[in-house]
């Protein structure tokens, strides 16, 4: 017997490579549907301080693409939060608390989340969540809130950022709508 999860997840993962188009960067590995087959796989992939300089991984509800242009994220932004590079395992822990926050669905405006991203990066380490709309502001902000509260982020900045502000700017800054 497994315990069903109420959403279904999809693993994905970015590994760079300067001659592929970044949706070609991409890839599905796995879903996850249950508390085991999450734990099974938590413990046979690396964990992200383990992976290199530019690569993501991506933990979206089954059938939304990881992707600002999918239908599912094209209203909605992400709570962005860098990760410095001195605490080494700080980004594996607050992987693993988000991760467990999304698939317990812990967050009262649960059916706004989509999904989280980590980025690793040569200078510091990025995690975001993505919600759904970003004009509907008592979820964002309960979301963002309960993100700084649950992961003890105090010193951490929060950003609230609008996908659509990201495709439209590519190459320059992208303000922020909310910052905690
Ligand atoms: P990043 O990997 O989110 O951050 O975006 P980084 O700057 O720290 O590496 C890097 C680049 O990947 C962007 O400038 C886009 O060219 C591309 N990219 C990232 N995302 C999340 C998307 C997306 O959702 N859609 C498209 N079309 N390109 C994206």
């Amino acid at each position: 017997y497994k315990h069903p999860l109420e959403h279904v997840w999809t693993l994905w993962y970015l590994e760079n490579d300067r001659n592929k188009h970044w949706q070609d960067m991409l890839n599905e590995i796995t879903q996850i549907d249950s508390i085991e087959t999450f734990w099974g796989l938590y413990y046979t992939i690396k964990t992200p301080s383990e992976l290199k300089a530019g690569s993501d991984y991506y933990l979206f509800k089954h059938g939304i693409q990881p992707m600002w242009e999918d239908a599912a994220n094209i209203k909605g932004g992400r709570w962005l939060f860098t990760v410095g590079k001195s605490a080494k395992y700080a980004i594996d822990r607050i992987w693993l608390d988000i991760l467990l926050m999304m698939v317990g669905e812990s967050f009262e405006y649960a059916s706004e989340i989509c999904g989280a991203v980590v980025n690793i990066r040569a200078r510091s380490n990025k995690i975001s969540v993505w919600t759904a709309n970003g004009s509907n502001e008592s979820a964002v902000l309960e979301i963002g809130f309960k993100l700084k509260a649950l992961l003890r982020l105090q010193s951490h900045n929060l950003q609230y950022q609008l996908h659509s502000d990201a495709l439209s700017k590519i190459n320059s800054a992208v303000k922020s709508v909310y910052s905690l």
